[in-house]
């Protein structure tokens, strides 16, 4: 029996709709896109396409547990009220907080900050959108007098330029990326500039890139406004009509050109050309993400883009406008209803007093917070100083995702009380959690979510409810119940928490503010089931919604106009030095969510990036003691370390990366890899208007990781593998993989192995071993009735123990290895086999003989290609395949790949590479 429902994705701000096949019997889904949401019309990325393998309930949080034991629900939720009411008694309220997440439906962010900041009365409710969007919604505040977005997807096809900046959004917002695509294509005069230090895959549609130097985006627009006005390019009537503070913002907008386009590092001719197309384009669009929002001058950077949309009033009209497109699924709504603890509820804040005497009165509390709480980063530190003394946490992750993440987790290691609720049992956050409350997951939820364009969707349920796991909303108000706030937590159901929000959004509102969903304040059950995505407000005024903002040109601001802001710009907080001579950058991957809680459980979506890896340019392989080629042939594991925490990375030589700077990624956790945690390397320095992170920009330093061996196990069961010193685990398809490395052998590897490998059960299992004793290599497989069961190949990294490094005649007088040693070494090391056509072996139910003499190589028998890299996910294509169909079909354009290979014809996301490839 299968339903088809119609529901969300709970990954990116696009906001895409699916239509999802449910099959309840086996608990399995078919997931389609939604072919009438107008975030998507049907298309799904990646990421959504994979979330029917995501629904499992291995590794799910399923039963509320108590310092590590399983209890009832009435155990974990009397003790969260108790220990919160005890630390209110004896500190005050402010000595509890939440820290929420923009993964959560509207309705449990709703009750969680009424509880905290209407209830216990502290504003100490923040947010993980505090780490991503909160540059953005103080930039829209101080220009608009509101946070609001100004335009909405539509805008893509009408525009005649689209700048990127700061946004990767050929991974991270990809099906918004594929409509930029097909506007492009449709009309090949659309002008595309991506604006950022990495030449990234959203460079692909792009005119012109520019690599800016990090943190240099706020001097790049000034210079921008600046020479506006200079052509004579600015709509003076709109300047005056609608815009104040011009003057002032203009006035330090100025900067010579050559000074200009040093400062930023980019070539003149290039920048002139980007000015030169902003000024002649009418119809502009400026979508920007953590490039401009991860800063300690992010406001201003959001500012100085804002600003130039001012000045020439391509703004409230279509096809142009200043965009900022938001992360999480939901960030939208939880700007909404309040959650970051500066704000108060629908868009009101602390710092308005006839704000919070409404709020007061519409919740009817006598306790409301008075003041703004801690945002993120200093929340930890609070908890760290003993500040705090009892925390909850709900989805999010911010052992991992936190600047100076070993601090957040010493603090969490500290704090007397800590309640983590969260869909999944091991996390890296979950670990040090004295209460675990088992939330339901995507399939299982029931609310609404808000996109980049202000476009509420509801998300449905698709499954019953996984073990005993609750929604958000339920284990909130279980809790303010407990702690005595019955009465203002009597819900039964998100409907009615739904309709209180909507009703506040209404709420002696008169225009005053722009978010106002009034119209949903009695929505019946049967309307709220069945809704369909309408973009706020929604009121009297606008019954269907409003797609466009400010096309009268009135703002929220006192006098009604929108305001300029004098930007300054400063450079990053920390600047490289001597002894951390590095930028690290850290962003996002295309087949990966954040932390990989639910990602990585998807077999698809880890072939593409399967281990941490660290971006270098050529120009610094001498910091890995390498040449670059050498690197390239085989890339090595290095150490990348800031005054704050270090991680072991594989090194990926690029020109795509500048020199002096670094990138890796943010996804990896102590679940899966020793030591790929990056958040512990990030300095926790914020912006001082927005609070936000600067994440994007860290001082590091690098240097080659010399470990005594290296390797890899491919198994059909998980293991758990005996110490080694650094390790990644990934899922693959029937097998896990594990990338090996140790600083020290093991006395004997044959032990070692079977130590490793074996079942109890593991009788009747057959091995083949290959064994090189004098050079510390070993290699072997375990089979059981003729299937594969496991593989493990190591090789010594040299017959010298890793400590020869150390000694003097290896080193020259810079401490770094001598190109004689390195090529020793080189010499010596044994080249491991890559993985394909091994992991391939697992989908066989039986070996042939031929693959079963082959086993110990690691290479296809003669006459079997190997697919090399999985390049499409969708439809699972490797690197090689496409070299060879390229090569020899003559295959020309990645439309004549598609129509051969079907790569890149689902999702799109990974046309740049296979073009790469071309
Ligand atoms: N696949 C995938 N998609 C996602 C997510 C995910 O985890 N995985 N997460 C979602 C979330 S929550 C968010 S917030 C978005 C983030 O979406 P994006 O902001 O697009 O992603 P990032 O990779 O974090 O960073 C974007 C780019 O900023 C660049 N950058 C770094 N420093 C600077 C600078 O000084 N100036 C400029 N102009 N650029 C700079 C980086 O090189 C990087 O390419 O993605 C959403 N979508
Ligand atoms: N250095 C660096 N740091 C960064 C960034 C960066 O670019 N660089 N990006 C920042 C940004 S923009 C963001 S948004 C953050 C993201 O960082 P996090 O929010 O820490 O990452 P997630 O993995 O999304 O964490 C979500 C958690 O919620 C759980 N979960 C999923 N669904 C539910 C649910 O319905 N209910 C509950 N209770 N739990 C659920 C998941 O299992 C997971 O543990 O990282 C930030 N940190
Ligand atoms: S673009 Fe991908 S991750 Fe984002 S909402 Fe759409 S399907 Fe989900
Ligand atoms: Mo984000």
């Amino acid at each position: 029996m299968t339903k088809t429902i119609q529901t969300t994705c709970p990954y990116c701000g696009v906001g895409c709709g699916i239509s999802a096949k449910v099959d309840d019997v086996h608990h399995r889904l078919k997931i389609g896109g939604d072919t009438s949401h107008p975030a998507n019309f049907g298309r799904l990325c990646s990421k959504g396409s994979a979330l029917g393998e995501t629904v499992e309930l291995k590794g799910r949080l399923l039963q509320p547990k108590v310092y590590g034991r399983e209890t009832s629900w009435t155990e974990a939720l009397d003790l969260v009220a108790d220990s919160f009411i005890r630390a209110i008694e004896k500190y005050g309220a402010d000595a509890v907080a939440i820290y929420g997440s923009g993964q959560l439906l509207t309705e449990d962010y709703y009750v969680a900050n009424k509880l905290m900041k209407g209830f216990i009365g502290s504003g100490n409710m923040d947010t993980n959108s505090r780490l991503c969007m909160s540059s953005s919604v103080a930039g829209h505040k101080r220009a608009f007098g509101s946070d609001t977005v100004p335009g909405c997807y539509e805008d893509f096809e009408q525009a005649d330029m689209i700048v990127l900046i700061g946004s990767n959004a050929a991974w991270c917002h990809p099906v918004s990326f594929q409509r930029i695509r097909a506007a492009k294509e449709a009309n090949p005069a659309l002008k595309i500039v991506v604006i950022d230090p990495r030449r990234t895959a959203s460079c692909d549609i792009a005119d012109l890139h520019l690599p800016l130097a990090s943190g240099s985006d706020a001097a790049l627009f000034n210079g921008l406004l600046h020479f506006l006005s200079e052509q004579n390019a600015l709509d003076s009537a709109y300047i005056k009509a609608h815009t104040e503070g011009f003057a002032e913002a203009l006035d330090v907008a100025g900067i010579d050109s050559e000074q200009l386009a040093d400062f930023c590092g980019l070539d003149k001719d290039d920048l002139q050309r980007f000015y030169d197309w902003f000024a002649g384009h009418k119809k502009v669009m400026s979508l920007y993400s953590q490039g401009i929002n991860q800063s300690a001058s992010g406001t201003d950077k959001v500012n100085a883009i804002i600003n130039c949309h001012l000045a020439t009033g391509s703004i409230g009209k279509p096809g142009c406008g200043p965009f900022s497109l938001t992360g999480q699924p939901n960030a939208m709504g939880g700007r909404e209803v309040g959650g970051l603890s500066n704000q108060l509820a629908a868009h009101m804040d602390f710092s308005n007093a006839d704000d919070i005497d409404r709020v007061a009165r519409f919740w009817n509390t006598a306790n409301i917070a008075k003041q703004p709480g801690y945002p993120a980063v200093e929340l930890f530190d609070a908890i760290y100083d003993g500040k705090i003394k009892a925390v909850w946490i709900m989805g999010t992750n911010p052992v991992v995702s936190l600047p100076n993440a070993n601090k957040v987790k010493l603090a969490l290691q500290r704090c007397e009380f800590v309640a983590v609720s969260d869909c999944i049992n091991d996390t890296d956050t979950t670990a040090l959690a004295h209460v675990l409350l088992p939330a339901q997951g995507w399939s299982e939820k029931d609310g609404m979510v808000t996109n980049s364009e202000r476009r509420i969707s509801r998300q449905r349920a698709l499954f019953k409810p996984a073990g005993s796991a609750k929604p958000d909303w339920w284990i909130v108000t279980q809790v303010a119940r407990r702690m005595g706030f019955e009465q203002a937590f009597h819900y039964q159901s998100p409907v009615e928490i739904f309709r209180e929000h909507a009703a506040l959004s209404g709420f002696e509102n008169n225009g005053q503010r722009d978010f106002d969903i009034s119209a949903f304040a009695d929505i019946t059950r049967h309307d709220y089931d069945r809704l369909q995505p309408i973009q706020w407000p929604v009121n009297q005024a606008y019954p269907q919604g409003r797609s466009r903002m400010f096309e009268d040109g009135r703002f929220y601001t006192e006098s009604g106009k929108a305001r300029f802001i004098a930007v300054t710009p400063r450079p990053p907080v920390n600047p490289p030095d001597q002894a951390y001579p590095l930028i690290l950058n850290t962003g996002r991957l295309r087949d990966q969510w954040h932390t990989m809680t639910r990602t990585a459980i998807a077999a698809q979506l880890n072939q593409h990036k399967p281990e941490p890896f660290v971006e270098v340019h050529p120009a610094d392989a001498h910091y890995l003691n390498s040449r670059p080629q050498q690197l390239a042939d085989r890339p090595h594991l290095a150490i990348i370390e800031s005054r704050w925490g270090s991680m072991i990375a594989r090194v990926q030589i690029t020109d795509s990366q500048q020199q002096g700077s670094l990138f890796v990624p943010m996804h990896w956790t102590e679940q899966y890899a020793s030591r790929g945690r990056m958040g512990a390397l990030v300095n926790a320095v914020v912006d001082p208007i927005s609070k936000q992170p600067e994440s994007k920009h860290t001082p590091v330093r690098i240097k080659a990781y010399q470990p005594a061996w290296q390797g890899f196990i491919l198994s059909r069961r998980e293991l758990s593998i005996s110490d080694p010193d650094y390790w990644v685990k990934m899922k693959g398809e029937q097998v896990y993989r594990y990338e090996l490395a140790g600083m020290t052998l093991p006395e004997n590897w044959q032990a070692w192995a079977q130590q490793n490998l074996c079942d109890s059960a593991g009788g009747t299992a057959q091995w083949q071993e290959y064994q090189d004793s004098a050079r510390g290599n070993y290699r072997a497989a375990r089979i059981v009735n003729n299937r594969l069961e496991s593989v493990v190949f190591i090789a010594a990294e040299s017959a010298l123990p890793a400590t020869a490094w150390m000694q003097d005649d290896c080193m020259d007088a810079g401490g770094r290895a001598t190109q004689g040693a390195v090529a020793e070494v080189e010499q010596r090391r044994e080249q491991l086999p890559e993985r394909n056509w091994l992991l391939s072996l697992f989908a066989k139910t039986e070996l042939e003989i031929a693959e079963r003499m082959a086993l110990l190589t690691g290479k296809p028998p003669l006459g079997v290609a190997d697919v090399g890299t999985i390049v499409c996910a969708c439809f699972n294509v490797g690197e090689l395949t496409i070299q060879q169909a390229i090569r020899e079909k003559g295959l020309k354009t990645h439309q004549e790949v598609g129509r051969c290979l079907k790569a890149g014809t689902n999702c799109g996301s990974c046309v740049p590479e296979i073009k790469a490839l071309l």
